[in-house]
Order: C-alpha cells, then sequence, then structure tokens
C-alpha cells in the first residue's frame, strides 16, 4: 500500500519502519498526515509480522509541529474538532512498543508525539522544543502533561513558557531520549532495539508496556491493580508456560505470542 505523507516498510526481523516524508515542509504534521498514521498503526495490531515499529522523520527534521498552514483560520470550535480525534492519539493507544528515530527538529506536535513513544533515539544535532507560546498558544498534544513527568517542573516551566529547546545532551540527562549517536546511525540504534523486542514474548510486551503507562497515567493503587491483573493474565499464556519450562531445561525459548 502506499501512502501520500508515508514511507511505511516492513522489515523482516520483526519489526515495520515508518517514516514521515514531507521534508520540505520539515514533516509539519497535517491532518492526512495523521490520518494516515493511524490506520497503519491500527493495521499493525494484529500483524503478527510487527513486533515493533521504529518512527522517524527525516535528516532534518523529525516533525516541525503540527501544520500551521492549516491552523491559520481555525476558530475554537475547528479547533476542538481537528485536534479532538483519535489520529493525535494513534501513537499513545497503539499496544505494541515504538521507538522514535529523531534526527534534527522535533517541534511542537513533533515533540509531542515523541513523547508519546516509547524508547526515543536522538541524533548528536537534534534540537527539542514545544515553542507554541511563540505562536500564542500551548502544547495541546499532551506536551503540558507529559513533559513535566519526564524532565521535572522548572524545565517544563521553562520550555513550555519560554521555548527553550534542549540539545542531544539535555534530552538524555533529563529522560526524554534512551540514546544519542551521529545522525547516520539514529536509524540502525532504534532498528537494533526493534530487533531485540522482536525476539521477546509478545504479549509479556505488550502487557509490560499497558503497566508502565499505568504507572505514568494512573494511582498507584490503581497502577497497581492494573499490573496485577496482567501479571496473572500472563500465567494463562502459552508463552508463560514455555518461558518457564525453558529456563529449567536450559534452553532458549520459542515465543508463539500465544
Ligand atoms: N507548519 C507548517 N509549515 C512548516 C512548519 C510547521 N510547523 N515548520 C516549518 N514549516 C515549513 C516552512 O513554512 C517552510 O516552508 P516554505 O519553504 O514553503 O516556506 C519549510 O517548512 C522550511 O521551514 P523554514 O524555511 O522556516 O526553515 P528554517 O530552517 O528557516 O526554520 C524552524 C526552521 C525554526 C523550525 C521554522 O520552520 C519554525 O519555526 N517552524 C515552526 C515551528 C513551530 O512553531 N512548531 C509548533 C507548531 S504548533 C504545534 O505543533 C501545536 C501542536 C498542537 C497539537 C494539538 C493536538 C491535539
Amino acid at each position: 500500500m502506499t501512502y501520500q505523507y508515508l514511507m511505511v516498510e516492513k522489515d523482516d526481523r520483526g519489526f515495520a519502519r515508518v517514516q514521515f516524508n514531507r521534508p520540505k515542509q520539515l514533516n509539519a504534521l497535517c491532518q492526512g498526515m495523521l490520518d494516515e498514521l493511524r490506520a497503519v498503526l491500527t493495521g499493525f495490531e494484529n500483524d503478527d509480522g510487527v513486533r515493533a515499529v521504529v518512527l522517524t522523520g527525516s535528516e532534518r527534521a523529525f516533525a516541525a509541529g503540527a501544520d500551521i498552514s492549516e491552523l491559520m483560520d481555525f476558530s475554537a470550535v475547528d479547533a476542538r474538532r481537528h485536534f479532538d480525534n483519535p489520529s493525535w492519539r494513534a501513537i499513545e493507544n497503539f499496544r505494541k512498543p515504538i521507538i522514535a528515530a529523531v534526527r534534527g527538529l522535533a517541534l511542537g506536535g513533533g515533540l509531542e508525539l515523541v513523547m508519546q513513544c516509547d524508547m526515543v533515539v536522538v541524533s548528536d544535532d537534534v534540537s527539542l522544543g514545544l515553542p507554541e507560546v511563540t505562536l500564542g498558544v500551548i502544547p495541546g498534544a499532551g506536551g503540558t502533561q507529559r513533559l513535566p513527568g519526564i524532565v521535572g517542573k522548572p524545565l517544563a516551566m521553562e520550555m513550555i513558557l519560554n521555548g527553550r529547546t534542549l540539545n542531544a545532551d539535555e534530552a538524555i540527562n533529563f529522560g526524554l531520549a534512551n540514546y544519542a549517536c551521529p545522525g547516520d546511525e539514529v536509524l540502525d540504534k532504534a532498528q537494533a532495539l526493534a530487533v531485540d523486542l522482536a525476539k521477546r514474548p509478545p504479549l509479556a510486551v505488550e502487557v509490560g508496556k499497558e503497566c508502565v503507562n499505568a504507572a505514568l497515567d494512573e494511582t498507584l493503587v490503581h497502577g497497581l491493580s492494573t499490573e496485577q491483573r496482567l501479571f496473572h493474565f500472563l500465567f494463562a499464556t502459552e508463552d508463560r508456560a514455555e518461558g518457564f519450562k525453558a529456563f529449567v531445561e536450559k534452553r532458549k525459548p520459542q515465543w508463539s505470542g500465544k
């Protein structure tokens, strides 16, 4: 299947690569692009050949934010209709792990998408920021809620109220990224993570992701209860039986995803 705004490729090592493909517009996130992303991820939900997704952009920009030209003449009602839709939540609702491979700029909605991903690899020359205040607005795809939990309140305030951007070292130090490396190694590093994930028992990976997200979204009491429920659930799976058996028999497990 071909897409207007994305390049999508399945890798036979068990993952898929999704690349934003509006390089001239610095991958500004137009509605069509987000709708395509949602459709692609929905298709991967039940595709056993895709155990993880690597989401990337171009050399110059992962994404420079929402497409400002689309929003130019929006009323409040238009904004509500445009942004309050499932396409902006495609990543956070995806059950399998998504790794962001970020080169260059990730600004505004671009950084908000990065923060919705599960692991992040950035290039040495990355620039991460939420410059919405310079347009007279605030982040609207989770930025004000997710960023403080990652970098802490003082820095989140500086980034959101004063438009401070972070470089690669800062992204690592403040917990926005797992790894920083030279630009031409970013995709390989992200794909290596995806290959490793593809070798893990799929259901344990899926519910592990759900539990970590519960830690961020729920109170401790609810999060612990989510963890217990999903931990118990795994005891009903073939992979759990296989994992324990393989350990006792001192061999590599063969995961079935059941
Ligand atoms: N939207 C639309 N077009 C863009 C965007 C954007 N966000 N960013 C860059 N472009 C376009 C430019 O208009 C330009 O197009 P053209 O060549 O046709 O003039 C092209 O990309 C290249 O950009 P520049 O010439 O500006 O390149 P520079 O290197 O000079 O500057 C910058 C790069 C600094 C990144 C600059 O382009 C810039 O400031 N861009 C805007 C960044 C920004 O403010 N992003 C936040 C947008 S608002 C947002 O993301 C809110 C999200 C809310 C989500 C809510 C969901 C529920």
